[in-house]
């Protein structure tokens, strides 16, 4: 299989639920693919199993039992391409009114087979036995249990103020330099880390939620807030003696992003996080996460105008232009900015992007928010002054830029980088409208790395290096490495870093190297080396100048490491 249809089959098909520490799969699942890629698409919240579940008349007969067993199976390996209620997302729609035409049979064989665009072959790779294959294609041809909705009644009832902003320290209460401080994504065991970046010394470990996915930072760096799938939202205070969890809310089954307002005069005011299921997003006090205002993003497509029914919001950004968050609507394809000067009368603008908007951060001046619509294959530029679409930049395929990389290319002036998951392409886009108009806005320069399955690229102001990770890429020597560019020198092509090996650990485990992240001075680079939940994995520090190993952490605590979120960078949108 070449290296792209791997990828294909990897992001489009596979859902997997070893990462999020619910069962082990064995390497024969996907011959070629590492358990780590087959994990990136799964989204298997357990709670989704309280939904109702309704037999549909005409529909293979199933027992209670094996409806459940069916449920569980779809949830676990299938929602995250085919959507909760299989209306269609990244893989095809699976309703009734589809599939009881096509019969077990047709079902049968789609599922042992998979397909060239992207769906796994469940049977035949035994990742389902025959018997399960059997089951799933009578349960496709019943209607899609529904999972509960989650309303303010649910949100208030999970709310709780475990210490009041009065009973909170009134001065930063203890010696760490906040600005370099990492807060360190520990995904399989539902905690953050939280590292001083001065020392490398773990300060503490938090409790947060279930395979725990990102962190950003209230403006004045006080709060960090941590979110996990399973909606959890745990508000840590950086002030206290002890960092610790001052307030906890859940708002919905399954999320990916959390923000905080960052427009003058709303510093740490609000803060906002998007939900998978139910489709929606909440606005809560940035001080306390009482819930204030839920909006449902169900609606329709941008292109087609068809109804939706669960467009899942993916990453949100806080405007420096106006007092607004930024909000992607991944399977409507469309970007809303949501003012929060007046949460009773909300005011909402709407712009049609394309659909499966994921990913995205800003370009070097904080005006234009640069975001993937990865199916799409396409880079929207949504300028936050004007509150309109800038443009739609054509990419190859499944541009994955985490918040991208912003330097200034010697020839093309300032640019926003993304690397892909489909090929080894590192894009760059043209973002000077004033001083560089010709270039704004276009691919100005597409550079080979090292191959596809890249999640982040990264580089900072101060530092004429662009990181590029190969986190997913099948072959492990690739995805145990890091590519360096040097900026100056663009057309010399990359330098390998082994920083998997460099990492020195005892197990043999799967080293993927992920998100480079600076320290707050930019001349530190961190990666972490992702190992299996058993395994042990470590965060490794590189010299930005020499690209010398400069430190390892290791400790038996680091478990799973993924993202990293340095206080300064993260809250100033330095990348
Ligand atoms: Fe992420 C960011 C969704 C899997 C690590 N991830 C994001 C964002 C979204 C998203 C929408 C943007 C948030 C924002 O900026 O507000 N991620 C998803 C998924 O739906 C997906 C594909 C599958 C899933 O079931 O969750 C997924 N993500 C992963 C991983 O497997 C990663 C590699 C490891 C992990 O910790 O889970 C991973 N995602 C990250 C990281 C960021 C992120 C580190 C933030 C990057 C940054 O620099 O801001």
């Amino acid at each position: 299989m070449s290296n792209v249809a791997v990828f294909r089959v990897v992001i489009f098909g596979v859902l997997s639920v070893l990462a999020l520490g619910a069962r082990a799969a064995s390497d024969s699942e996907h011959p070629g693919t590492t358990p780590g890629e087959r994990a990136y698409k799964g989204a298997p919240v357990p709670e989704h199993l309280k939904s109702k579940d309704v037999v549909t008349p005409g529909a293979p007969p199933l027992t209670e039992q094996e409806f459940a067993k069916a449920k569980q199976i779809y949830f676990e390996r299938c929602a995250g391409c085919h959507g909760v209620l299989r209306k269609g997302a990244t893989g095809k729609p699976l309703t009734p009114d589809i599939t009881l035409g096509r019969g077990t049979d047709y079902l049968k064989v789609f599922i042992d087979f998979g397909s060239p665009a992207g769906m796994p072959s469940w049977g035949k790779t035994g990742a389902l036995t025959p018997d399960e294959v059997t089951l799933m294609a009578k349960y496709l041809q019943h209607e899609p249990p529904v999972p509960p909705e989650f309303g303010m009644a649910e949100m208030k009832a999970s709310w709780k103020l475990l210490v009041a902003p009065d009973k909170r320290p009134r001065k930063k209460m203890n010696n760490y330099n906040l600005e370099n401080i990492f807060s360190v994504t520990l995904r399989d065991a539902g905690q953050i880390a939280l590292i001083d970046g001065d020392s490398k010394k773990i300060i503490s470990i938090i409790d947060t939620g279930y395979a725990v996915h990102i962190s950003r930072y209230s403006t004045s760096g006080r709060y960090l807030f941590v979110i996990g799938r399973d909606a959890r939202i745990n508000l840590i205070d950086l002030w206290m003696k002890e960092p610790a969890n001052v307030a906890e809310i859940k708002i919905g089954l399954e999320a990916r992003s959390v923000e905080t307002s960052k427009y003058k005069g709303y510093e740490d005011k609000y803060a906002i996080a998007g939900a998978y299921w139910p489709p929606q997003f909440v606005i809560m006090d940035g001080e306390t996460l009482e819930p204030k205002k839920i909006v449902s993003t169900r609606g329709m497509t941008v292109d087609t105008q068809e109804y939706h029914p669960e467009p899942r919001v993916a990453a949100i950004v806080g405007s420096h232009e106006h007092p607004e968050f930024i909000v992607n609507v991944k399977e409507t394809g469309k970007v809303l900015m949501v003012n929060y000067e007046d949460i009773d009368n909300l005011k909402v603008t709407t712009i049609g992007a394309a659909r499966f908007l994921h990913d995205g951060g800003w370009d070097s001046t904080h005006r234009y928010f640069m975001t993937a619509a990865n199916k799409s294959n396409k880079v929207a530029v949504i300028d936050s002054k004007k509150q309109e679409l800038t443009a739609l930049v054509d990419v190859t395929e499944i541009p994955h830029p985490g918040r991208g990389a912003n330097l200034k290319d010697p020839k093309y002036g300032p640019v926003w980088v993304t690397s892909a998951l489909g090929n080894a392409n590192v894009t760059f886009i043209g973002t000077d409208p004033v001083n560089h108009k010709e270039h704004a806005w276009k691919v100005v320069r597409t550079l080979e790395g090292q191959g596809g399955g890249s999640l982040f690229v990264k580089s900072h102001p101060k530092s004429s290096n662009l990181w590029v990770d190969t986190t997913l890429n099948p072959d492990s020597k690739i995805s145990q490495s890091i590519a360096v560019y040097d900026i100056n020198n663009l057309d010399k092509g990359f330098e390998v870093l082994p920083i998997g090996e460099w990492a020195g650990l005892k197990d043999k485990g799967p080293k993927r190297v992920v998100q480079p992240e600076y320290n707050r001075a930019g001349d530190e680079v961190w990666f972490s080396v992702w190992s299996g939940k058993e395994e042990e994995s470590a965060i490794v520090i590189v010299d930005d100048k020499t690209r010398k190993l400069k430190a390892v952490i290791k400790d038996k605590r680091l478990v799973t490491p993924t993202g990293k979120f340095n206080m300064h960078n993260t809250t100033y949108d330095v990348y």
